[in-house]
């Protein structure tokens, strides 16, 4: 049993973590959460007490991050701002929690020789053409395109310096589109689901034959549990789910699911940047490790999610009007 410290825990991504670790393991879970606009404390609702708490709190607060670090056994950190669109729109607080948040954790985790594992993201690679048979590999070079994926790469470059200059104990795992419940209504795929529900058209950027790699949230926490039990310290591992789909195709299978018409949909003005396409190669993570996604079937997975989102309005609803708001001002 041990004592794991989850940054971001009231996210999308850190919620499905904490759930999976007090479904699968006897570890007891620390949440640290700033529930910025996109944390939710109601993710974490109805959660064992004797083994789950929540702490209110900035990771760029170095005394609590240090008093936090002390006590646990190992540093699982998913906070970040995420979202590509408004780190075009606003990317200081990017700066502020990616970067300044990233080196807080690290320096308490250097402190207290504390393991330490760091979420990151594929976007640091870059993007593909639709036609290059190479996909992203631990060996590619890094080479964002906007202000979010610029620093998660400058954070994951914090964390290879910590390991090699002062021997923090840390992994990297760098993962594809996430997918799956408790996911934002400003991401892609609750968005389309929202809409649908409240009888608004779901929006595609540009021509919408951007490719994403769709991994279900479990499965990433499934691999994030194997690299901190099993993974080499200082080493980067890629996951991903060979779940590659292009944004139109999603669209068009999220109104099939939900008894629409398959066209029913518009084009908006696309992203600046755009990145045109991910594609992970986990190798790696599957030979050296032994790790298998679940989730295999992205449609039963996607309709999973409709179900979810169908059977939340509550959890969702405060969020949209505000969230179609920014969108409707960018002309989105
Ligand atoms: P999210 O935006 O849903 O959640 C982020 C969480 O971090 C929120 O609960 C928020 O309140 C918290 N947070 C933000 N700033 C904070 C601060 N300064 N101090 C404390 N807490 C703070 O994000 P997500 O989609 O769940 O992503 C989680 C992590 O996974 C991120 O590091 C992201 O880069 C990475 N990632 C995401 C995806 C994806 O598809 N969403 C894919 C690969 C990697
Ligand atoms: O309304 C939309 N219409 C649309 O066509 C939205 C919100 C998005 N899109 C497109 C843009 C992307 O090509 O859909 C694709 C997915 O968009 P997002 O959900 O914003 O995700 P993306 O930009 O790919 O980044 C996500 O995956 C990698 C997460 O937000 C990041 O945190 C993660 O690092």
């Amino acid at each position: 049993m041990a004592h794991l410290l989850v940054t971001g825990g009231a996210g999308f991504i850190g919620s499905n973590f904490v759930h999976h670790v007090l479904d699968h393991t006897d570890h007891r879970v620390t949440v640290l959460d700033a529930l910025t606009y996109a944390g939710n404390r109601a993710s974490l609702d109805g959660l064992p007490e004797d083994r789950f708490t929540f702490v209110h709190g900035d990771i760029t607060d170095a005394e609590l991050v240090d008093r936090l670090v002390a006590d646990a056994d190992a540093v699982v950190h998913y906070a970040a701002e995420s979202h590509n669109d408004n780190s075009l729109d606003n990317p200081r607080p990017f700066l502020d929690t990616n970067i300044i948040g990233t080196y807080t954790l690290l320096e308490a985790a250097r402190k207290h020789e504390t393991r330490f594992h760091h979420i990151s993201t594929d976007e640091v690679y870059g993007d593909l053409e639709l036609d290059d048979p190479e996909r992203f590999s631990e060996s590619t070079p890094y080479n964002p395109s906007s202000p979010y994926s610029s620093t998660k790469a400058g954070s994951d470059l914090l964390v290879r310096a910590w390991v090699r200059s002062f021997g923090v104990q840390a992994t990297i795992s760098n993962c594809s589109n996430n997918y799956g419940p408790f996911q934002h209504v400003e991401k892609f795929i609750p968005r389309q689901i929202t809409n649908v529900i409240r009888g608004i058209r779901p929006k595609l950027y540009g021509a919408g034959e951007n490719v994403r790699d769709w991994i279900h949230a479990d499965d990433h926490s499934s691999a994030v549990l194997t690299i901190l039990d099993r993974g080499q310290i200082g080493e980067t591992y890629l996951i991903g789910a060979d779940g590659e789909k292009n944004n139109k195709d999603v669209v068009e299978q999220i109104l099939t699911i939900m008894g629409q018409p398959a066209d029913a949909y518009d084009h908006v003005t696309d992203r600046a940047g755009h990145d045109l396409r991910y594609a992970i190669d986990s190798t790696r993570l599957r030979t050296e490790l032994g790790w298998q996604p679940q989730y295999q079937d992205f449609e039963a997975g996607l309709a999973a999610t409709v179900d979810w989102y169908r059977e939340h309005e509550a959890w969702w609803a405060p969020a949209k009007d505000a969230t179609e708001a920014f969108y409707a001002s960018k002309g989105q």
